[in-house]
Formats: C-alpha cells, sequence, structure tokens
C-alpha cells in the first residue's frame, strides 16, 4: 500500500504517561547461531535464552512489571515469564513469553519431527497469541519456513521464522535486527502467512533460499518480491503480495510431513542413467525433486537412456518434479530436453524453490489418499503461494492504526489543541460510506463499494478492508455489531481478518459477544476467530 511510517517513533517519544496497547507474541525457540557459545568442540545453542540475551537489552525489555502469560508446553497448560518491548512507532508494546526446545539444534540436524513440534506449538497455542516467532538456525531454515507453510492450512496470523548469522552474544551480530523486526511484525501486522525474516527483509517463507553461509543477507527469495521491508521510516508492508483467505475456514494443522519418501537428485553433465535409476529404486521411493539446467533441461542419455529411465520410473507410480538449478526464473518445456522430460511424465515445478518443492511432496504425500496423478497435479499448482499463478489474486488487509501515518495523520486532525480537522481523503469518505452501509445491514451497498475498490485500487494501494476509523475499527469490527450476518460472511469471505485488534486492543469477537450478536459470534468463531481468557471473563464470550 505501502504501509509507510512516516514519523517514527511517535510513540517513544511521546507522553511518557500515555499507556499503549499490547500485542502478545511467543517466541518458539529451536536453536541456530542467534542463542549459540563457543564450546570445545565448536558453537553450541544454550538454553535461557529470555533472561539471558533479552531481558538485558533495552529494546527488549522497557524493565515494566513481569506479567506471567498462559501457554501450552508439551501439551500442559503452564504460566510462562514474559518481557515487553517499549512502545513502537505503530503505538504497541509487544509483549511475549519463549519457549524453548529441548534439546536446542544447529538446523542442520531439523527434521520432520523437529517441524511436528514446531507445528504443535503453534496449534496449541494459537488462540492465546497474536503471532508467532520461530528462532531457527539459518542452515535449514528455507526448508523449516516451507514445510510450515504446506502444515499449517487457514493460518489467520503471523508466522515468522528468524535466526541470525552470528550470536546474539557476540559484539557484532544481526541477531537484534532480526529478532526486533520479527517482533514488531509479528505483533503489529496480521499477515497471514508464514514467513521468514532476515537482514530487514519479510519474504514468504516458501520463496526462499539460503544463499551466503556468511554474509548478513542470508536469503533470497529470487522469484516473489519481499512481503515488507524494515526501513528508518518504519515497516513497508506490500500488502498486494500478502496472501489472504477466501473462504470461512478454521485455522488447521497437518501434523506429520512424509521425509522418508522423497528425494532431491541434482543433474550434472555426465551422470549416468543408472545413478539417476539407482535414486529411483530406492525401496518405497514416492517422489523425487530433479534439479535440472536452465529452464527444465537434462541430458537424454545415449539413445534416451535416461529418458527412459524416468519414464519407467514414472510408470511405477513415482512423482518426479522437475526445477531449475537457477535460483531465478522458471520450468518449462521450451527446449527439445525439457519437453522430452515432460512427454516421459516429469510435472514441472514451474518456479517452486528446491526446498519448497522437497516440503510440498512431502505434505502431499501425508495427505490420505492422494494417487500419484493427484500428487503431480497439486505440485504444478501453488497451494500456499510458493509458486508464481498466470492470474495471482491480490488481497489486502486492514490496516487501522497499524500505519504510523494514520496515527500522525489523525494525532494531527483529532489531537488537543487542533481546530480544524483535515478534510478527509476519498479513501476515509467511501470507508464512511461503507459503515453506514454495514450498519444499515445493506448486503448490496456492500457488496457493490467492495467491488468498485477492487476495481479501483492497485495491488499496492489502501483498500477498504484495510481501512479503520478513529478508533481502529475495520469493517469486521463494524460489521460483527451490525444487524446483518450475511455482511459478515461477504467480509470475510473477500479476505478480512478477523484477528485486528482496535486501538482498545479489542477483537471483533470480542465486540459481538458484548453486543451478544449470536450470528456474528457463530461466524467469527467458525472463521477462526478466539478471545483471550480475560476477555472471556469480561465479555462473557463462548468458548471457540
Ligand atoms: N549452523 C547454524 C544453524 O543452522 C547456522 C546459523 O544459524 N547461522 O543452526
Amino acid at each position: 500500500m505501502p504501509l509507510m511510517g512516516n514519523l517514527p517513533h511517535v510513540a517513544a517519544e511521546g507522553n511518557p504517561s500515555q499507556t499503549y496497547p499490547e500485542s502478545r507474541v511467543l517466541l518458539i525457540i529451536t536453536g541456530g547461531t542467534i542463542c549459540m557459545r563457543p564450546s570445545a568442540g565448536g558453537l553450541v545453542p544454550v538454553d535461557g535464552f529470555l533472561k539471558n540475551a533479552m531481558a538485558p537489552r533495552p529494546s527488549f525489555n522497557d524493565l515494566s512489571e513481569s506479567v506471567p502469560l498462559s501457554a501450552v508446553q508439551d501439551g500442559r497448560s503452564v504460566t510462562i515469564p514474559s518481557l515487553r518491548t517499549p512502545p513502537s512507532s505503530y503505538a504497541r508494546h509487544i509483549r511475549y513469553a519463549a519457549i524453548e526446545f529441548s534439546p536446542l539444534l544447529d538446523s542442520s540436524s531439523i527434521s520432520s519431527e523437529g517441524w511436528t513440534s514446531i507445528a504443535s506449538a503453534i496449534r496449541a497455542n494459537y488462540h492465546l497469541y497474536d503471532g508467532f516467532v520461530v528462532l531457527h538456525g539459518t542452515d535449514s531454515l528455507a526448508y523449516s519456513a516451507s514445510a510450515l507453510s504446506f502444515m499449517l492450512s487457514d493460518l489467520g496470523k503471523p508466522v515468522i521464522l528468524t535466526g541470525s548469522q552470528a550470536s546474539i552474544f557476540a559484539l557484532q551480530s544481526d541477531a537484534v535486527d532480526n529478532l526486533l523486526g520479527s517482533l514488531i511484525i509479528a505483533g503489529t501486522f496480521v499477515i497471514p502467512e508464514v514467513c521468514l525474516f532476515f537482514h530487514h527483509k519479510l519474504y514468504r517463507g516458501n520463496r526462499c533460499t539460503k544463499v551466503s553461509a556468511s554474509a548478513f543477507e542470508a536469503f533470497a527469495s529470487p522469484n516473489c518480491d519481499p512481503l515488507a521491508r524494515v526501513t528508518s521510516l518504519g515497516v513497508d508492508v506490500n500488502w498486494g503480495l500478502v496472501l489472504r483467505p477466501t473462504t470461512i475456514a478454521r485455522f488447521d494443522v497437518t501434523p506429520h510431513l512424509d521425509t522418508a519418501h522423497v528425494a532431491a537428485l541434482r543433474i550434472f553433465p555426465g551422470i549416468k542413467p543408472e545413478m539417476v535409476d539407482g535414486v529411483l529404486r530406492v525401496p518405497h521411493l514416492r517422489g523425487l525433486v530433479l534439479e535440472t539446467f536452465g529452464m527444465g533441461n537434462a541430458p537424454a542419455g545415449v539413445d534416451g537412456s535416461l529418458t527412459r529411465v524416468i519414464r519407467n520410473a514414472v510408470e511405477r507410480g513415482i512423482v518426479v518434479v522437475n526445477v531449475s538449478q537457477c535460483t531465478s526464473g522458471f520450468v518449462s518445456p521450451l527446449y527439445a530436453p525439457g519437453f522430452a522430460l515432460g512427454e516421459a511424465g516429469v510435472v514441472f515445478g514451474h518456479d517452486l524453490t528446491c526446498e519448497a518443492a522437497l516440503t510440498k511432496l512431502s505434505y502431499l504425500f501425508a495427505l490420505p489418499g492422494l494417487t500419484a496423478a493427484e500428487v503431480g497435479r497439486r505440485m504444478s499448482r501453488p497451494l500456499r503461494g510458493e509458486m508464481t499463478a498466470l492470474a495471482n489474486p491480490s488481497f489486502t488487509h486492514p490496516q487501522g492504526f497499524a500505519d504510523a501515518t494514520d496515527l500522525i495523520d489523525h494525532a494531527s486532525s483529532m489531537g488537543p489543541g487542533t481546530s480544524t480537522p483535515r478534510p478527509l481523503s476519498r479513501g476515509e469518505t467511501t470507508f464512511a460510506e461503507l459503515g453506514y452501509a454495514i450498519q444499515a445491514g445493506d448486503l448490496r451497498t456492500v457488496a457493490e463499494l467492495l467491488d468498485t475498490d477492487a476495481l479501483h485500487s492497485g495491488s499496492n494501494s489502501v483498500g477498504l478492508l484495510q481501512r479503520a476509523d478513529y478508533a481502529g475499527n475495520t469493517a469486521v469490527h463494524l460489521a460483527a455489531v451490525g444487524p446483518e450476518a450475511a455482511v459478515l460472511r461477504e467480509l470475510l469471505v473477500r479476505g478480512a481478518s478477523v484477528h485486528v485488534r482496535n486501538r482498545a486492543n479489542n477483537t471483533p469477537l470480542f465486540l459481538a459477544e458484548k453486543m451478544g450478536n449470536r450470528g456474528c459470534v457463530d461466524l467469527l468463531v467458525e472463521a477462526g476467530a478466539a478471545l483471550w481468557v480475560e476477555e472471556k471473563i469480561e465479555g462473557g464470550g463462548k468458548e471457540a
């Protein structure tokens, strides 16, 4: 849109007696260099990250009273200590608590069990936190981000994986920037995707590759622009790229990936057909990612022997997926060698990374009852934005006062000592019209306004579903207390989020509960909304 905070640190430099709302973020610490210290046997991860690395740093700890937070750890409900950041330029504190894995891992040892543990921790704590930050080593970070993107379906909250190239305990490190950026984004913006944050950029997790073993700019996402960038002005979110739901469904988790029956093989000049055949005959193999040259080419072998080996494997029910060894661009049957692979039954993975191709195969094989043909069909279509679709619909998300520019604008028009309010912009006028239509339960006008908005707003502009009134109420907040549940449904299937909080820190569900608006409560719960425990007590709300 771009969401730029033109005057950063407005909150931090504001009135110290002012109170700001808090978002809650759960840190899931799996290990990695970020929490490592030297040992006789090389760098190893050490525990106690919250206490030893975060508590002593002013940017992670405003020294306010410690509040224990509820969490679910290893299947048990527990309370764990939390810390709070100073207010960000988005006029919010981020309160966070941490769950640490035992043992902590160098990420080169991550496996599907590790992914299961991360996904389970997110599932168990989903309704207790606004967002999740997973601390992870960089070596296999792109694999884990890809794996989680498939395991978590109908995600409504941000899940951000990060790590660092140097330990947080080192004098010169990227750890603080990576961690703080992740925390602020996870606690401020409802970006409902599995993301990877590194070196000031937020990427879609399943588009990334580790491109440097030592540079701080360790990751690239060559076929998909970053979802957000952190600059000196604030966080610039590219809302046009952010994926939004188009169905009403609750968050769900596929608990295990089948990594035991997939493999990847890099083609090289002179590779022997029997080498490829050897891999394709590994007992119980179900899928192979073939890393080919350029646009998807491989040597045919003498008299087509390599192509024959592959065709035989496809006929035995093995799914062979073609991805490129190049970091950018895509595969296609443009050249004769690639065409021959297509004829042999190889699936073209378009611009999938090898990491995404392997984990997507593992995900599809973990789903019950899919035939090889169905797995192949799904491999060539985007599921979670992991490949570029020909016509990619773009969605927006409620912006409200997550935009520091709005905060400043409103501060100047509404604040004490200002006699003349600034004139309303066109977007605000239309938002007001939308608000009236929602309040009147006028579904037709709501749909017309949203249609017109979709036609006129470019992928980078602030759409109606991203706007909020002076109190930070989005269209969903208004509909939640409106007379017509059908209006709320219309907003939700167009990608509006149920998780955004207004300036008083209330979600649409909280407001609907308070009003006793049963139809809207049920719909919001169906779409994955839930209340915090203290909200249930205050609002008398129902269990999700
Ligand atoms: N070996 C480390 C890991 O992946 C590398 C890092 O985190 N920078 O755990």
